[in-house]
């Protein structure tokens, strides 16, 4: 990419404030796009970084139902949740904002009223799903059923998850509504839509000829394909009552359609954040006078964003006419978890905020992990076992064990100053060689978003300095040869203060303790590559661990309470039998049950599931033959009191007539149990 710009105005997708974040989130969008970041910083850009909770849309206000308290009470709850989450974790957005706050309701209400007054919304009438049990249209996530792409069962009504196509609910097969779980109704309702289909030349010409061989193959992929098949118009409102109203008389009680708004939430976070540190918003967003000056925007996403980012959001600026558009869209797939899908719902998922607690002091163990698998090009996963290899193996083995000899070394022999290079060897030269081509390697992939390839050359560095030391033996030769020993010190101390700059993308807390730890302030990316880094005398501070061992029992524990949670998901539920049609409270009142006591009771001949029991129900002394002979002796039944169907019609059954029904209840393995009153009632008493 061309790095010759200064500004950079850098997303990552606001997550719903409807649930905690988990790996998956952060290998999709938040630790690619951190990255990326901290390395622009390094090079000295002016980045803005932008992110926040998305707090519209049925995402919450179904969360909110679920939990049986108010969207703004969720909101509220995951808002604060996730934006400390993300500090704890080092994830250094400039503004974590939200889409609740009147900057951007007034943000995103300029924008609709834009575009509808230049014409470019399409007014319209049509049918939309209704639920009549609840009084309420059903789209996006509302509504769920088989994608008519690629067949998947579970796709909302706004998108198919599983193929990442875009949908209105009205393509579902099969939908049901999320609410009452029953069909749906057709209703008619009035909206407001953004007709892709005008756009589709230009998005042609602008992605599909513009981006090719820019744009990862899997996003660049995605979006031609969907261009090939055609784009629909968007319904761009919704008939909601939690979101942002569309500002516009005829729709009242509408409300902005989440995806419209949510975008325009990575803007008015940016408005917010210039606001409140004396700078220009538009410098970050708007076409300047001169193109050059333009910034340079980047959207970090999950692939299940991509159609929204890539197309939709797209289209909307362009419309609009003022904005910028995104230069690249490096959106990741999915990360698994132990051979399984994430998953919110069946909490198969390492919850960050849950690991920070368990994990003090190791945050950047885990950055290691997931930025060393992170699903760039396929889906990838995550394993606990591989967690605790990346940490022993390589952070404590190679990182922390070269850092920690270094400087140990320094205090021994020169009281922690850097000694003097003296007398150079062919290895050094080697090593100096190599010392100034990492910084590129690393750079290099960062600038293609191949952040796994470019951690991998950032351990590749520590590993040749850990290297260096074992096969010159310092320890050895100090008493022999102190002189060459000083160099060999000195290059060793230069890795490390090498290493400190550009490890910072990937463990920034640790890049911290390692620049305290050499007593140096934080270089640019600039002097990477440089053997000066260190002057000579110059005292370093004590050396502690940059990384401790895991232990077995520690990753057994974690995957033990992912077993716990499979175990809990798979659990044999009771079976029950499904429920019948739906019956009108008349259908209802015409059964007359009541209360009777048996007084006599006898096998049926030539049955053995039949007992013929006499009862008193009141009203009268009747037979009933009632099939519960396997269950229970014609001796115990006599005295009992039952629940029996008195207006049944008589049924002849085994040369005798039955008249009426006993009540039974009866589980999936055919147990019975009557149904008896709590305490002794009168025979005739009723049941309702
Ligand atoms: N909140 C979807 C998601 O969390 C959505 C992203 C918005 S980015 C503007 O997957
Ligand atoms: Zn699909």
């Amino acid at each position: 990419m061309n790095l010759k710009n200064t500004k950079y105005t850098i997303t990552a997708a606001l997550p719903y404030a409807n649930g905690p974040l988990h790996i998956g989130h952060i290998a999709g969008a938040y630790l690619p796009a951190d990255i990326f970041v901290r390395y622009l910083r390094l090079r000295g850009k002016d980045v803005a970084f932008m992110c926040g909770s998305d707090e519209h849309g049925a995402a919450i206000t179904i969360r909110a139902k679920k939990e049986g308290i108010s969207p703004r009470e969720i909101i509220d709850k995951y808002h604060e949740l996730n934006k400390s989450t993300f500090e704890k974790f080092g994830i250094g957005f400039d503004m974590y904002h939200r889409t609740s706050a009147p900057i951007h309701h007034e943000l995103s209400q300029e924008f609709f009223t834009n575009l509808y007054d230049k014409g470019e919304f399409v007014e319209q009438e049509s049918e939309q799903y209704y639920d009549e049990e609840y009084n309420q249209f059903l789209a996006d996530r509302y509504i769920t059923g088989t994608c008519p792409k690629c067949g998947h069962d579970g796709a909302y009504g706004d998108q198919c998850e599983k193929c990442g196509s875009s949908l209105n609910s009205t393509d579902l097969i099969n939908p049901v509504s999320t609410l009452s779980g029953k069909k749906p109704e057709l209703r008619s309702t009035k909206h407001w839509f953004l007709p892709l289909d005008k756009y589709q030349e230009w998005l042609e010409k602008w992605l599909v000829e513009g981006k090719k061989g820019q744009w990862k193959s899997n996003v660049y992929g995605q979006c031609s394909s969907w261009l090939k098949a055609g784009l629909q118009p968007r319904a761009m409102t919704r008939d909601l009552d939690w979101g942002v109203d569309v500002p516009l008389k005829e729709a009242e009680g509408k409300k902005l359609y989440v995806w419209l708004d949510a975008p325009i939430g990575y803007i008015s976070a940016t408005k917010q954040w210039a606001l409140d540190n004396g700078k220009n918003w538009e410098d970050y967003w708007k076409k300047q006078d001169d193109p050059k000056n333009d910034s340079t925007l980047i959207h970090f996403i999950g692939k299940d964003n991509i159609v929204f980012h890539c197309i939709i959001f797209p289209a909307i600026l362009h419309a609009h006419g003022e904005y910028i558009l995104p230069e690249n869209v490096p959106a990741n797939e999915f990360l698994n978890l132990e051979g399984d899908k994430l998953s919110t719902s069946r909490n198969w998922a390492v919850w960050l905020h849950e690991y920070l607690e368990e994990f003090p002091g190791k945050e950047d163990v885990l950055r290691y992990a997931l930025a060393s698998t992170l699903p760039e090009t396929k889906d990838s996963e995550f394993t606990w076992k591989d967690f605790q290899t990346r940490n022993n193996s390589e952070l404590v083995g190679i990182f922390g064990n070269f850092i920690n000899r270094a400087l140990v070394l320094t205090h021994k022999y020169y009281d922690g100053k850097v000694p003097q290079r003296g007398e150079w060897f062919d290895y050094d030269e080697e090593i100096i060689q190599s010392l100034s081509t990492y910084p590129d390697l690393i750079e290099e992939k960062i600038t293609q978003y191949k952040f796994r390839e470019a951690l991998a050359h950032m351990m590749e560095f520590a590993r040749l300095g850990n290297k260096y030391l074992a096969d010159t033996e310092p320890w050895k030769l100090q008493k022999e040869n102190p002189e060459r020993v000083k160099t060999i010190m000195n290059l060793s101390l230069q890795i490390a203060a090498n290493l400190s700059i550009v490890c910072e993308p990937f463990l920034p807390f640790t890049a911290e303790k390692l620049r305290g730890m050499l007593n140096i302030k934080a270089y640019e990316w600039e002097k990477a590559g440089s053997v000066d880094l260190l002057e000579a005398d110059h005292t370093i501070n004590k050396a502690e661990l940059l990384f401790e061992k895991i232990e077995d029992e520690t990753v057994d524990a974690q995957v033990k309470k992912l077993e716990d949670t499979k175990k809990a998901n798979t659990a044999e539920k009771p079976k029950v039998e499904a429920m019948k049609a739906e019956i009108q409270f008349d259908d209802f009142m015409k059964m007359d049950m009541r209360i009777g006591t048996v007084i006599a009771a006898e096998k049926v001949k030539k049955s053995n599931k039949l007992l013929k029991l006499t009862i008193d129900t009141g009203l009268d002394k009747r037979t009933i033959l009632s099939g519960i002979a396997k269950h229970f002796s014609a001796e115990e039944m006599v005295g009992k009191q039952v629940t029996v169907l008195v207006n049944l019609a008589p049924r002849p059954m085994m040369g005798e007539v039955s008249e009426g029904m006993v009540l039974m209840a009866e589980d999936a393995e055919g147990n019975l149990q009557l149904l008896q009153p709590g305490n002794k009632v009168n025979p005739g008493s009723t049941v309702s």
